[in-house]
């Protein structure tokens, strides 16, 4: 081969190689947005065995049919927990009626404090429709991992402890499937209208 056309078959080498990579990427990248969301997905939630706020048990077969929420918290917690059981009545105060078509979970990550009896009284200041519920260490333990919820007590100077928890509201679908996180960060319309579309 003369010089200018080993020049030539170079460049066109060079451009098909780059023309490989660039598809090679693409497809890294479609491949790397889809799998592991669906993974993660699949990952979130499943069976759990707990008490509610009356001393009932309350399972995951009981909550299939309706979507719902979950939220990991105690009712000792300062800001983070009332200030998303708020959030969490305002929405259901703007479902109205509605609201009869969706469970929420507020799960305590305090056994030791919140006996049912400490969940009902706490939760009777926000909207009827939240659920309390509780368990043994076991029980919370499996489903705090069944959620990918991080929790740990944390003792306080005065001999007092808080605790310290992930503070994510999960949307389940009425399969009991992962959904999403729930923004609580917008206007309760909002949240309601997004949460109808999954009744
Ligand atoms: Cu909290």
């Amino acid at each position: 081969m003369n010089p200018r056309t080993t020049r030539l078959v170079l460049i066109i080498s060079a451009f098909l190689a780059g023309l490989v990579l660039c598809f090679t990427v693409i497809l890294l990248i479609s491949g790397r947005g889809a799998m592991p969301i669906a993974t993660a997905n699949a990952a979130i939630g499943g069976p759990f065995r707990l008490t509610d706020q009356n001393r009932k048990a309350i399972t995951d077969q009981d909550l299939k049919g309706k979507p719902f929420l979950v939220f990991f918290g105690f009712t000792h917690c300062p800001e983070v927990c009332p200030t998303a059981l708020f959030d969490m009545s305002e929405i259901f105060n703007r479902l109205g009626p509605d609201a009869d078509k969706i469970n929420a979970l507020f799960v305590t990550v305090d056994p030791e404090r919140d006996t049912p009896a400490a969940l009902k009284d706490y939760l009777s200041s926000f909207d009827p429709h939240l659920i309390g519920v509780g368990g043994d260490s076991d029980a919370l333990a499996a489903v705090a991992k069944a959620y990918r919820v991080y929790y740990k007590k944390v003792p306080l100077k005065d001999g007092d402890y808080t605790m310290d928890h992930t503070a994510i509201v999960y949307l389940m679908d009425k399969t009991g499937a992962f959904v999403a996180p729930f923004s609580l960060k917008r206007r309760p319309e909002e949240s309601a209208a997004d949460l109808r579309r999954y009744f």
